[in-house]
């Protein structure tokens, strides 16, 4: 009898932690775990602000990108109306990969979400003047599963502007990410304002309700929010078509795996089975 040439599985239940679509060069990437306590109040509240956690110079390069694409103002009033926003940036711009691929954003995700999570979505909010407070979602609202301790997806929204009372910052409802399925914020349900500086990150739960809020100043608010997925889910913004390959291939890791140049054991994600990364000839 010939030796197998290749993975032998032995029992079912290893089936699907083994890499079965052949490994691809692993590389290093830089996390930073949260500290217990902001574990803790994630948990609790179902959302944290951290505090300044990019240089002056990385944010305010992010900023010019980001108001370099800004797009028309909304389709509908989820969008809103008087609100800018731009899609498919890693397409667009590097000057976000810092953000996306944050050391304590991905050793949040790892923590709460897991260890190969994709992008979903990654979009600017310019919420303009006379904008409305925004219907009140969860982001794993669109998962048919909205279990309490489904762990869907984590998103995080950077401040770019003073978030205010006044211009729109994100408001949410805490403890919502624990809510059974189907309950909504109701009057007798206290929100609470993300008041944020520049350069702040609002982290939470795709459980957790939140809206954006109304905008009463002569003055826009910007943000950029990144919204990551577990990676056996479908993702929001289809990443392999809004990023082309030739714009993948130059990116440092993770960013190639976030955009879905990963295998989720054993086979999810393969192209002609093989590991979607040597498409990209790295
Ligand atoms: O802009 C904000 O503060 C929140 C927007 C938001 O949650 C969304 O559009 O999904």
């Amino acid at each position: 009898m010939t030796e197998p040439r290749g993975k032998t599985v032995e029992r079912s239940s290893d089936l699907f932690t083994a890499d079965l679509a052949g490994t691809h060069r692993r590389s290093t990437v830089q996390t930073i775990a949260p500290d217990p306590e902001t574990l803790a109040l994630y948990d609790r509240d179902g959302f944290v602000i951290l505090k300044g956690l990019i240089e002056t110079q990385v944010r305010e390069r992010a900023e010019d990108a980001l108001r370099g694409v800004l797009g028309p103002t909304g389709r509908n009033n989820f969008e809103g109306f008087n609100t800018q926003r731009a899609y498919a940036l890693l397409a667009k711009t590097r000057a976000l990969d810092p953000l996306i691929a944050h050391p304590q954003i991905l050793g949040f995700l790892e923590a709460r979400l897991h260890a190969h999570p994709l992008l979903s979505a990654c979009l600017a909010i310019n919420i303009g003047p006379g904008e409305s407070s925004q219907l009140p979602h969860a982001d794993d609202g669109f998962y048919p599963d909205m279990r309490p301790d489904a762990r869907h997806g984590l998103s995080v929204i950077w401040a770019f502007d003073s978030f205010t009372r006044e211009n729109g910052a994100t408001c949410g409802w805490p403890g919502s990410h624990l809510w059974p399925a189907g309950r909504e914020p109701g009057p007798q349900d206290p929100a609470v304002t993300a008041i944020m500086d520049p350069g702040d990150a609002l982290v939470f739960h795709g459980g957790f309700w939140h809206a954006g809020g109304e905008n009463v100043t002569g003055r826009s608010r910007l943000a950029l929010t990144a919204q990551y997925c577990a990676p056996w889910l479908r993702t929001q913004e289809a990443m392999a078509l809004a990023v082309p390959p030739n714009a993948v291939a130059g990116l440092e890791p993770p960013l190639p795996s976030l955009l879905g140049y990963q295998i989720h054991p054993p086979f999810m994600g393969h192209v002609d089975g093989m590991h979607p990364r040597r498409l990209l000839g790295t």
